[in-house]
């Protein structure tokens, strides 16, 4: 936590929002999911909502929330309790992305790189002594960490980075730069992918004040404004050899990664989706026009009736996927498919409902422009729309067809 964090002006409008339940999916959660939900729910409408308008108008990252997901227990909830973690399944670490991204999807990809891109490889492909000596300063807060995958010329293609390190007998040097990186202007840590001189991939902790590490911010988002993102320059950087991942190598070291943060995602945009959904039914049932409300008319039932049916797929699609998960079952190829229609679907509700309030969509009053730009990001990380339709045709086909 490097600079003062500017004044940050509060909204004193009330967040009305209740989620929508169709089909009565709370009938198949249990008492402690719904218990963690209405508990992040309340979080959301107390911290997130009064100032995630002005944070992403202002382009401010709201530090000061990150000890308090950490109070919350939105960091880490998989995590084993003994490292600080919420010790809870996957049903409940989807509620809570839910949650947070209905509040908005910067402060969700906040979460999801601590838990499932930070933390997750530091539990399950690091030493004992790594545990304990980053998890339980994550999962409080105390810390914040950031991925390292993507290159300025390896995206969808990381197999292909250039980011390397020698072994130099008492350390490693490692050189290379990173990009589009969530959190790394702030972040304490960062776990970077790089070749070693095999041209094998490790996961490596590199951390903030070592010589040569630079972390530049990256200006000028239209989207994820109240998200920090940025740069990892590592210029003949001397990492301690303990600080290597000894666990896992290769490239399904960091892809491993992405499976859960994905998983996060599926459930996450669903928020946004409801968000936006459910400011649609309100204003449509105020609003009058021709001396009714637009609620009256077809053309907008049709899309609030379009949006429920999808919303209520989607939640379905993820509840099946989060108990697939549970049992170790889900694959990649499933996770694909519930990010890649997820966020789709959220994207679309989010333009649709933007057009249910005509003028006022566009306004910051609502959140539909603020999710629906958010969510060209969303739709892009963490594997872009294509790149999973294409591990989706490899899985039906057996055929890569990525190069
Ligand atoms: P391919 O040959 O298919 O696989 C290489 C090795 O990896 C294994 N593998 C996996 N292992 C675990 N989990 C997975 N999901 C895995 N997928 C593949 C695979 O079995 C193989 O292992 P081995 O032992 O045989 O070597 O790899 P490829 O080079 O052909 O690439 C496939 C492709 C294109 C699907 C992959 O590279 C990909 O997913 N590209 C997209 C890149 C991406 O998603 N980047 C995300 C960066 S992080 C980010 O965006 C964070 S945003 C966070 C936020 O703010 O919320
Ligand atoms: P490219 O790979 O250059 O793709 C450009 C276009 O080409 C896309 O439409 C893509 O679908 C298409 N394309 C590429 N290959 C193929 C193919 N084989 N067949 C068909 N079409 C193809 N990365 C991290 O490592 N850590 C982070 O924390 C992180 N945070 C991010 C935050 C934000 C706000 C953003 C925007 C990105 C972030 N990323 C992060 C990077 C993100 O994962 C990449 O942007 C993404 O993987 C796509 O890579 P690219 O931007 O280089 O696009």
């Amino acid at each position: 936590m490097l600079v003062e964090e500017p004044i940050i002006k509060k909204s004193s409008k009330a967040d009305l929002f209740e989620s929508p339940d169709f089909y009565d999916i709370d009938d198949l959660l249990s008492d402690e999911h719904k218990m963690i939900r209405a508990a992040v729910r309340d979080f959301v409408k107390k911290e997130i909502s009064p100032i995630i308008e002005d944070c992403c108008q202002h382009n401010i990252f709201p530090k000061h929330l990150v000890k308090k997901f950490g109070e919350v227990g939105a960091f880490g909830p998989t995590v084993p309790i003994e490292y600080g973690g919420g010790g809870l399944d996957y049903i409940s670490y989807g509620l809570i992305m839910q949650e947070i991204e209905r509040g908005d999807s910067g402060m969700r990809s906040t979460v999801s790189v601590q838990s499932s891109l930070v933390m997750y490889p530091i539990y399950a492909y690091g030493s004992e002594a790594q545990r304990l000596k980053y998890l339980p300063k994550l999962a409080s807060g105390q810390m914040l960490g950031c991925f390292g995958l993507t290159e300025p010329d390896h995206g969808s293609n990381p197999s292909g980075m250039v980011t390397n390190f020698k072994d130099m007998g008492d350390y490693y040097l490692l050189n290379g730069a990173k990009m589009w990186i969530s959190n790394s202007p702030l972040a304490d840590i960062a776990v970077v992918w790089a070749k070693n001189e095999q041209g094998r991939i490790h996961g490596i902790i590199v951390e903030r004040g070592m010589e040569g590490f630079s972390t530049p911010e990256t200006h000028g988002k239209w989207s994820l404004r109240a998200s920090c993102t940025g740069e990892l320059v590592f210029d003949n950087v001397k990492v301690p050899k303990e600080n290597l991942l000894p666990n896992k190598s290769g490239l399904g070291a960091p892809l491993g990664c992405l499976d859960s943060a994905r998983y996060g995602i599926a459930w996450g945009v669903i928020g946004a989706a409801m968000d936006c959904y459910e400011t649609a039914k309100r204003y449509a049932l105020e609003r009058i026009q021709f001396g009714k409300p637009i609620a009256s008319f077809q053309l907008i039932q049709k899309k609030l009736a379009e949006m429920l049916t999808e919303i209520t797929k989607a939640q379905l699609l993820a509840l099946r996927l989060g108990e697939l998960k549970n049992k170790g079952k889900a694959t990649t190829a499933q996770i694909s498919m519930a990010k890649r229609n997820n966020v789709a679907m959220a994207l679309e509700i989010a333009r649709d409902s933007r057009q249910i309030l005509g003028g006022m969509g566009i306004t910051g009053e609502y959140p539909m422009m603020r999710h629906s730009m958010n969510l060209e990001s969303v739709v892009t990380y963490e594997g872009t729309h294509d790149i999973h339709l294409l591990i989706l045709g490899k899985e039906i086909t057996g055929i890569a067809a990525f190069e």
